[in-house]
C-alpha cells in the first residue's frame, strides 16, 4: 500500500517500543506523516531492506532508527540509503546502553549515523523536525514555539 512517509521510524524489538514513544508523541504533534515498523538487522535483514526500500518510494526525508545491544539497524539503513539516518541506541545491555551507543555512533567514515543520547528519542524526533524544517517554514516555526514553551516549563518549575 502506497502512503506518504516523511520520516520512516524502525526499531529493532517490540520490546524497543515504550523507548521511542516519545519520538512518535512528538512528531504526532508536530502533524508529520510518520511509518512505524519493528524490524532487526539481524533478525530479520532482509524485512529492513524492504521498509527502506518503501520508505523511498514513498517520499521518505528522514530515517529514526533504534535499537539496543548491537545497534546494527541504524549502521544498516544508513547503508541502504544516502538520507539522513538518525540512531539512538537503547539502554539495557553491558553498562545499561554503552554497548548500543558505541555500535551507533562508531560508524566507520564514508556511512553517517547522526547518534543521539542513549534513549533520545525525543532529541532524535526534533533532529528530524529541525532537519524537516530546513525546507518547511511552518515547522521551524513550530520548533521556534516549542522551544518557548519548554523555556517557559523551566522558568516556572519552581
Ligand atoms: C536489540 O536487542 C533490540 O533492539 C532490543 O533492544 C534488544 C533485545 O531484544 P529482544 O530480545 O527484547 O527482542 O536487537
Amino acid at each position: 500500500m502506497t502512503k506518504k512517509i516523511d520520516v520512516q521510524i524502525i526499531i529493532g524489538s517490540k520490546s524497543d517500543e515504550p523507548k521511542v514513544k516519545s519520538a512518535i508523541d512528538l512528531l504526532s504533534e508536530f502533524g508529520i506523516n510518520i511509518d512505524f515498523k519493528v524490524a532487526s538487522a539481524h533478525r530479520t535483514p532482509e524485512y529492513v531492506t524492504e521498509i527502506v526500500d518503501n520508505a523511498i518510494n514513498n517520499g521518505v526525508k528522514v530515517f529514526i532508527t533504534g535499537a539496543g545491544m548491537a545497534n546494527h539497524l541504524s549502521g544498516t539503513v544508513a547503508s541502504k540509503t544516502v538520507l539522513p539516518v538518525i540512531g539512538i541506541p537503547f539502554s539495557g545491555g553491558v553498562s545499561d546502553g554503552m554497548d548500543a551507543l558505541l555500535a551507533t555512533v562508531q560508524m566507520p567514515p564514508g556511512v553517517p549515523v547522526a547518534t543521539v543520547a542513549v534513549d533520545g528519542a525525543k532529541n532524535a524526533a526534533l533532529l528530524a523536525l529541525q532537519i524537516l524544517g530546513i525546507e518547511n517554514k511552518d515547522i521551524q516555526k513550530k520548533l521556534v514555539e516549542y522551544r518557548h514553551k519548554e523555556a517557559e516549563k523551566i522558568k516556572n518549575a519552581i
